[in-house]
């Protein structure tokens, strides 16, 4: 059975039973392999079921891809390709409601937040991208030549050539157009695998790319489990040229040993065990808004997530308590209400590793100073992924709590002294993706960019991306960065040509 993208689908209801979601090869659907359940996160309901990509249909996705780059595809210029960007934005404008609705039906997000952001960023990167490609800069050097003559130099940018495109579930359709987007930009062909925990809306993103004319087997789809499936076959496949991934670092170490052996270049977006930093001169309501926002968006399931807050100890009383309050009083709520501040977790697996990090504060001997188990609702929901949101305190920079990335809504909060320890206290992590600065003082808001250990620092402010702007991690937080011009970096190979004027 074919998906109707019901809206009761995002209360975790397949009112028809579970629609099948298919891979997508040259241009078609494609059934084959074995299939696996996906499951609500607000009901534990089976709500699609999904066929797994085998190496067979890996191989052909591959194959498709590059055949595609023979075409009529590897003839167009950026302007035209700029073109088709656009139509897909319009379209994936058009299958809106659609979208919403696969979008929060695979994460039990609330409907406001995929309709202001995950959906219309999806739209966003593909418009962003036409205008970045359509308006990349070129170089051109003139060079004196050993006879006293000129010689011209040139740089001509050329797609890289397959790249798979690998994505984690948090923001499912914003990190993989995140990623198409400039993939398609730059003239690459794609097969992309979602996260086995949120197929829909990359199944909506095929049917887009049909329906606004992006030619068979430029965009390709395989959908399946990371180890031993589509996964892994796709990093190992020999056709594909390069590969850029979101998700786990312990994956992306798995992903890079499976690159090295074709040589294949890699784009690494990975986790983080992100600070914010709270001055006493902060502006503290703000801080405080802006700590809710950053600690719970999206139930804590956001890379730039802030998992540990450090505060300057005369705020830090006020402060704490303040935060503890909101976390406890976010609204619960299905998510279809518009006001629904809290979503569950994307599975049971999940929650059961978060509830787990929640006992292992308790033993470290943490105080719970707001939620640190499950809600209970008396309906449906009871059976979905939900835990609540947790602010801890009273543990060391070196508990295991404040330095593996949890990556759900929980926070832990601690004192400093003076602008020195903040900074040490913040960068005492493997990771480095992340930062969030809460301060009056202009100097101090600069040196912090310069002082932190990480690829983004807000200051008074938290996830206001620009798409022009580098996006990356240092550390354990990533490898390269993505975004506007770097993006095309990473997208494009360049050739230098050096032409004797003599
Ligand atoms: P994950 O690493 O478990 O999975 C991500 C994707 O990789 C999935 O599609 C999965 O099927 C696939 N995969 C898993 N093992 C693989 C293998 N051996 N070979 C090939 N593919 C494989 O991550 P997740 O649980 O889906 O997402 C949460 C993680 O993602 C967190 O660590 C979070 O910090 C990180 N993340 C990082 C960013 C960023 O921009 N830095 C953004 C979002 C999420
Ligand atoms: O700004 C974006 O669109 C972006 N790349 C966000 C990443 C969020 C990670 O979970």
């Amino acid at each position: 059975m074919t998906v109707m993208w019901d809206p009761r689908l995002m209360t975790g209801r397949a009112p028809d039973g579970p629609g099948l979601l298919r891979n997508f090869v040259a241009g078609e659907f494609v059934d084959s392999g074995r299939r696996f359940t996906k499951a609500s996160p607000v009901t534990g309901d089976p709500v699609f079921e999904v066929v797994e990509a085998d190496a067979s249909c890996v191989d052909d996705a591959v194959t498709a891809a590059r055949s595609a780059l023979r075409g009529p595809w590897g003839r167009m210029g950026e302007r035209e390709r700029a073109e088709v960007l656009r139509r897909v934005a319009d379209e994936l404008e058009r299958r809106f409601d659609d979208l919403v609705t696969a979008e929060v039906a695979d994460t039990g997000k609330s409907i406001s937040q995929a309709r202001t952001l995950d959906i219309p960023r999806g739209a966003a990167n593909f418009r962003a991208f036409a205008e970045i490609v359509a308006s990349a800069p070129t170089e051109s050097f003139t060079t004196v030549t050993p006879t006293g003559g000129r010689a011209l130099n040139y740089a001509v940018r050329k797609p890289v050539g397959v790249v798979a495109v690998i994505v984690p579930w948090n923001l499912p359709l914003l990190l993989l157009t995140w990623k198409v987007a400039p993939a398609l930009a730059c003239g690459n062909a794609v097969v992309v695998k979602p996260s086995e925990e949120t197929p829909a809306s990359a199944t909506l993103l095929a049917e887009v790319m049909a329906a606004a004319g992006v030619p068979a087997g430029v965009f390709n789809l395989v959908h399946g489990f990371g180890p031993d499936s589509a996964g892994e076959h796709l990093t190992r496949h020999p056709g594909v040229d390069a590969i850029t991934f979101t998700g786990e670092s312990a994956t992306g170490s798995a992903i890079m040993r499976a690159a090295a052996d074709g040589v294949k270049a890699v784009s690494f977006e990975l986790g983080g065990k992100n600070a914010g930093l709270v001055f006493a001169d902060a502006d503290l309501d703000a801080a405080v808004a802006g700590s809710v926002r950053s600690s719970f968006t999206n139930g804590g399931q956001v890379c730039l997530c802030t998992e540990r807050i450090y505060v300057q100890r005369p705020v830090f009383e006020e402060f704490t308590a303040r935060l503890a309050k909101r976390a406890g009083e976010l609204a619960y709520g299905w998510p279809i209400d518009e006001a629904t501040a809290t979503m569950p977790l994307i599975s049971h697996g999940h929650r059961t590793k978060v509830l787990g990090h929640y006992d292992v504060a308790r033993a470290e001997g943490a105080q719970v100073l707001a939620g640190g188990g499950t809600p209970r609702f008396g309906d449906a929901r009871d059976g979905g992924a939900y835990v609540q949101p947790t602010v801890l305190t009273g543990l060391s920079p070196d508990a295991r709590t404040n330095r593996e990335e949890i990556f759900g809504p929980v926070v832990h909060v601690a004192a400093f002294d003076d602008e020195e320890e903040a900074y040490a206290l913040a960068n005492g992590t493997e990771y480095g993706l992340a930062a969030t600065v809460w301060t009056r003082d202009v100097g101090r808001a600069h040196r912090a960019g310069v002082r932190l250990d990480a690829g983004i620092v807000w200051v008074n402010t938290w996830f206001l991306r620009d798409l022009r702007t580098p996006f990356g991690g240092v550390k354990a937080s990533g490898i390269g960065r993505e975004g506007g011009i770097h993006s095309l970096d990473f997208y494009s190979e360049l050739t230098n040509v050096c032409v004797d004027l003599a």
